[in-house]
């Protein structure tokens, strides 16, 4: 595949401001889950994908109910667009039991089998080699699914990286290989860990067919996701696109960000995935501030609703906080 260059293509309205209303639920939830944290409210670990949300949401519209998806760590916008409730993510993250992972996974494992979202992984590049597992399962048991599998460019530098790689390419899987290159993993710049900064062309040496995509713009990641989508489908092999993208906030919540400058973010800020699909909306006669105002008040509300459903939900049972953990002794 070659560089995928798509500049403004049609859509219908409603598609568009659902694409639209997805992005600003997950920045929304974000914004807040960043608030709860502050408060205590959230603890663990918390990373957030503000700047990223075109990527999650575009790429998500290529998939059908029965794929498969897996993420990293920074993943409340894949389950989101996968469908997890922010009810059921916003608990997960309090620790609570009515939680997606029963409260047992916080921000970096949120789980829905019934929705086939195989996680959250909070191990770099972890989630590879078990999206390369699904797919085989798939192929023996011909079941004509693909798997999504999303990653940071940090996970290029993992053996698993290039493990799975190999045996998605060796037995024919269709896994779909989504490089989020956000330039950093935590401090160190993509240039600082690969001799070779081009990740698409990484999964040459894997024959596997690959293109780069601008991740900032969410009608670019739609179509190139699903084209390759389509093929992984019908060719059973694998496929990689990387997504060019930034977070605008820290790598986590204890993150001083001092490993890139001002400009740079602000430069990036630019080309924000919202406003610019905003714009491009706008431009076509899609959007008007009626429907904005509209989004808004969906979002607020969704947002409310899932705090409330949080606050309201009970803790694990001091005596079964161990179950799931260790063998029964009897065993
Ligand atoms: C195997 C492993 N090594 C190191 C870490 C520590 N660690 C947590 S996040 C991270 C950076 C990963 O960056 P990237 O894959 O680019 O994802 P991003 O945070 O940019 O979304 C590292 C090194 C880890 N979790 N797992
Ligand atoms: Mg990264």
């Amino acid at each position: 595949m070659e560089d995928t260059k798509v500049l403004e293509p049609k859509i219908s309205k409603p598609h568009g401001l659902q694409l639209l209303r997805e992005m600003i639920l997950i920045r929304r939830f974000e914004e807040k889950s960043a608030e709860l944290y502050s408060e205590g409210k959230i603890r663990g670990f918390l990373h957030l994908y503000i700047g990223e949300e075109a990527v999650a949401v575009g790429a998500m519209q290529a998939l059908q109910p029965q794929d498969n998806v897996v993420a990293s760590y920074r993943e409340h916008g894949q389950a989101i667009a996968r469908g997890i409730t922010p009810d059921a993510i916003m608990a997960e993250m309090y620790g609570k039991v009515n939680g997606c992972s029963r409260g047992r996974g916080g921000s970096m494992h949120l789980f829905d089998a019934s929705l086939r979202f195989y996680g959250g992984y909070a191990i770099v590049g972890g989630g590879m080699p078990i999206a390369v597992g699904l797919a085989l399962a798939d192929k023996m048991q011909k079941r004509p699914a693909i798997t999504a599998c999303f990653f940071g460019d940090g996970a290029v530098a993992e053996g698993e990286f290039h493990e799975s790689l190999n045996l998605a390419a060796l037995w024919k899987l269709p896994v779909l290989f989504l490089c989020e290159n956000n330039l950093y993993a935590m401090g160190t710049a993509l240039n600082r860990h690969q001799s070779n900064t081009d990740i698409a062309f990484k999964a040459a040496a894997y024959s596997i067919p690959s293109a780069s995509v601008d991740g900032m713009n969410i009608l670019a990641v739609e179509d190139a996701t699903r084209h390759a989508a389509e093929i992984v489908r019908n060719e059973e092999c694998p496929l990689l696109l990387e997504f060019r993208t930034y977070r605008f906030r820290a790598h986590s919540m204890y993150d001083p960000d001092l490993y890139r400058t001002k400009e740079e973010i602000e430069e990036w800020k630019k080309r924000d995935p919202i406003s610019t699909f905003q714009n491009i909306l706008s431009n076509q006669g899609l959007l008007n501030d009626a429907d904005t105002a509209e989004i808004e008040r969906f979002v607020e509300k969704e947002i409310s609703a899932a705090v409330k459903f949080a606050e309201a939900g009970e803790w694990e049972a001091e005596e079964v906080c161990f179950n799931d953990v260790y063998t029964p002794r009897s065993l």
